[in-house]
């Protein structure tokens, strides 16, 4: 355990804990120490959160970090296992819950098939826990139905890096990178308040006289950097870079030499940009054309540069497609491989990479591997000791299986690490599917809106207790050791996979005690895939701090800069790709006017479970708020500080209001972070991602309507 016992040597107070761990938010994975004062006046214990020196966050911490100890610490958290009677909840012992589980999801099985019972993960399990939720669904239950809630943060720039480079890892360079670079284009992504440790990369960027391109449909900090701040009009970047494509070819700024040595597909991108009208690219954005020519021509002729992208871009219809058109830009200008030269998918969760990498998405197995590849299969199989055809297929993303639980398909689920009822789209369909279920098991800290549905309850450890690796959006594997002891009842995620993978008649195939062990047999599950752990071990973790993936062998020091030589696809070359100019999936109309989109606040993490739970986070942001620009809400009587009522053809929800000049005339946004009636996924349209099922979760169309009388004012 890393807590130590200490005398305080400047004061000479006595016990003082210091629990050495990680941050449980978001893909930074800052590390910090919490420091436990016994003993003090309030006669609670004391408690203060300092950074620790690292690479990626310097010793910095954002104020969801500072705060995380507080729901860990929550007299709200699950202490035993839960089952419900008769509408109430009451406490079981884990041999009842796992005797229930596995009963009950046996019979599903004998009667409606294997594939009746389906697994729901998430990117904030550790790589462990991750890992042995896929082989618990592959080789414990056989069914082909697992994914996560990845599947709505990473899906379109995984799939994407995918096509185009041959390898997912979000970050191509390290970040120390950034500050040397002279152009940074920042897609729909808000730093500032998302990975707010990272903002000093670009400010150093900017003090070193880097040009900044924000693009993204409010003004938010992130953009307060910008030189040029193109407001596009939301889900229509794809068009904005064709625009910004089309310039750099005209003024001649490509990179002929690296396109014709490492890259296959540009004569057909140059036709397809060949009669692309920069007039109607700019209607079509609501960007007028100059910006778009500064921003194009700032990164064209920057010898440096690096493009982010984040999740406004990404969660829509098109996500993938996007995605590719700015790797297009990136490839044309052969910035690429080189010092400050790269591209940066900024993942979300804590371990937003690590989770996406070694099998609990639906056609995934270890190490980047595919479930429908037959060397593949052979190769995972042989590590688990069983015979490839008992692996099932591939199964289906995590929204269709919301549709296939509505259906009645699938019978039975187990959900580690999220909260669907409030993270999928059209929260409606999701609610009334979950509902339907024979057997719903949520494995978590809290009892969260998921688990108040559920039929067993499972509590889970938290970060301060729960050791593991995770790797963070650089792609740097870091270990997070457990530095206290399980709370009450509470057990590991891999710990009770484990525990009821025996009660399944599995048990010598989850024979683990710790989480090392998982990781040893992870570490060859990934051998020669994309994502190869094989190199990395928990006593190299903690000698160095973190390996950067690929690392192949003990030796390896791991790949701190992806594709100096070559890139992964076979052939060793980049693939361009023509993307067409599209309109949103859902247009406005006279019945619904306004654009919605929606995404994130500083101070809460994704359905807020957690932060809404930690007093000093949920103070600062108690509830849900919508951005609205005043033109749109004089239009509509809408007061600042009143409630409004939001439709879309989905659903309804009713938020108060924040009136900022910040955001589009045409468009309101609503961050995630609330259930029930302030939930904005009863509004988001479910229209999937042709390529990776993204969902369209950036824009839907809605009208508004003004709460009046008492009951509305601010
Ligand atoms: N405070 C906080 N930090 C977090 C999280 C959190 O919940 N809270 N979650 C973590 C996770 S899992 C993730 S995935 C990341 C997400 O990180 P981000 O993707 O940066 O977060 P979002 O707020 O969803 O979206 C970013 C920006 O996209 C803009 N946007 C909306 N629609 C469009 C569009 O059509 N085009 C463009 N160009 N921009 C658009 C929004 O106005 C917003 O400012 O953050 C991680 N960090
Ligand atoms: N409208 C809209 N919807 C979105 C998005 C958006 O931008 N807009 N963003 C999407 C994105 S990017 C994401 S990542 C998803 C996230 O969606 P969710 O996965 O639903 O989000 P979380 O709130 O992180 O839910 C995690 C749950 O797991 C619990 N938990 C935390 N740590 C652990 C652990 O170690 N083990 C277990 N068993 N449980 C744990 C928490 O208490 C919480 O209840 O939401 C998506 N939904
Ligand atoms: S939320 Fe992210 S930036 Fe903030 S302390 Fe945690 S890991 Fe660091
Ligand atoms: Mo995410």
């Amino acid at each position: 355990m890393a807590s130590r016992d200490q005398v305080d040597q400047d004061t000479g107070r006595e016990g003082i804990t210091e629990l050495a761990t990680q941050c449980p938010f978001c893909s930074v994975q800052c590390k910090m120490t919490v420091m436990v004062e016994c003993g003090s006046s309030a006669g609670r214990p004391a408690i203060r959160v300092e950074g620790t020196m690292n690479a990626a966050s310097e010793g910095r911490l954002c104020v969801k970090g500072m705060n995380a100890h507080q729901h860990a610490n929550s007299r709200e958290r699950l202490q035993y296992p839960l089952a419900k009677r008769d509408g109430e909840f009451i406490r079981i012992t884990w041999e009842e819950a796992f005797a229930t589980i596995q009963e009950r999801l046996t019979t599903i099985q004998q009667i409606h098939g294997r594939d009746a019972v389906g697994l729901y993960g998430g990117g904030s399990l550790s790589n462990e826990s991750a890992y042995l939720l896929g082989k618990f669904a592959r080789v414990a239950l056989r069914t082909r139905y697992i994914d996560y809630n990845g599947r709505f943060c990473m899906s379109a720039a995984a799939s994407a890096g995918m096509k185009t480079f041959g390898i997912d890892r979000g970050l191509t360079n390290r970040l120390a990178e950034i500050q040397d670079a002279e152009c940074l284009i920042l897609a729909g992504t808000n730093i500032a308040e998302c990975q707010p440790t990272l903002m000093p990369y670009f400010t150093r960027a900017k003090d070193n006289g880097a040009f900044i391109i924000v693009i993204d449909p409010r003004e938010t900090g992130t953009s307060a950097l910008a030189d040029v701040h193109l407001k596009v009009k939301p889900g229509t970047d794809a068009a904005l870079v064709n625009g910004m494509l089309k310039i750099v070819m005209d003024e001649g700024l490509v990179d002929q030499s690296f396109i014709r040595k490492r890259t296959k597909g540009f004569e057909e991108l140059k036709h397809h940009l060949d009669g692309l009208d920069l007039d109607a690219v700019s209607v079509l954005c609501g960007v007028d054309r100059a910006s778009i020519r500064r921003a194009a021509l700032a990164y064209g002729r920057a010898s440096t540069g690096m493009i982010f992208t984040a999740r406004g871009v990404e969660q829509h219809v098109d996500g993938h497609m996007t995605v590719r058109n700015f790797l297009n830009l990136l490839l044309v200008t052969g910035k690429i491989g080189r010092p400050s030269c790269g591209y940066g998918a900024v993942t979300g969760q804590g371990n937003g990479q690590g989770g996406r990498e070694h099998g609990q998405k639906a056609d995934q197995l270890p190490g980047y591997r595919l479930i429908e590849n037959e060397q593949d299969r052979e190769y995972v199989a042989s590590v688990w000791g069983i015979n490839p055809a008992e692996l099932p297929g591939k199964g289906v993303s995590a929204y269709e299986m919301m549709e296939l639980m509505h259906a009645g398909d699938i019978r039975g689920l187990f959900v580690m690490g999220s909260n669907p009822i409030v993270s999928n789209p059209n929260a409606g369909l999701v609610e009334e599917g979950l509902e339907r279920l024979e057997l719903l098991v949520v494995a978590d800290i809290f009892l969260s809106e998921t688990a108040k549905l559920a039929d067993i309850v499972l509590p889970v450890t938290s970060y301060l207790e729960n050791t593991g690796t995770m790797t963070n959006l650089e792609g740097r594997v870091l270990l997070r050791e457990a530095a206290r002891a399980a709370p009450a009842e509470s057990k590991h995620d891999w710990q009770m996979l484990c525990e009821l993978a025996a009660g399944l008649g599995q048990g010598e195939r989850f024979a683990f005690r710790s989480a090392e062990q998982i990781f040893e047999e992870l570490r060859i599950a990934s051998r020669g895939g994309i994502a190869d752990y094989y190199g990395i071990t928990y006593d190299r973790l903690r000698r160095e701090e973190g390996v950067y993936w690929p690392c192949p062998s003990l030796e390896h020091e791991g790949t701190k800069r992806l594709f100096e030589e070559r890139f992964a696809h076979p052939d060793g070359l980049a693939v361009f790709a023509p993307v067409d100019n599209r309109r949103p999936e859902e247009e406005t109309d006279v019945d619904y006017p306004l654009i919605l989109t929606n995404g994130r606040v500083l101070e809460h993490y994704l359905t807020g479970v957690q932060t809404r739970r930690s007093p000093s986070l949920a103070a600062r942001a108690i509830e849900n708020v919508m951005e609205i620009h005043p033109r749109t809400a004089r239009k509509y009587r809408i007061e600042d500080g009143a409630l409004v009522r939001i439709d879309s053809r989905r659903g309804t929800v009713v938020v108060r209001t924040r009136v900022t000049s910040k955001i589009r005339e045409d468009t309101v946004f609503v961050p995630m972070h609330w259930g029930g009636i302030q939930n904005v996924n009863r509004l988001t349209n479910p229209a999937l991602d042709p390529f990776c099922r993204m969902p369209d979760f950036k824009v839907s169309a809605v009208r508004l309507e003004p709460i009046t009388g008492e009951e509305g004012r601010p």
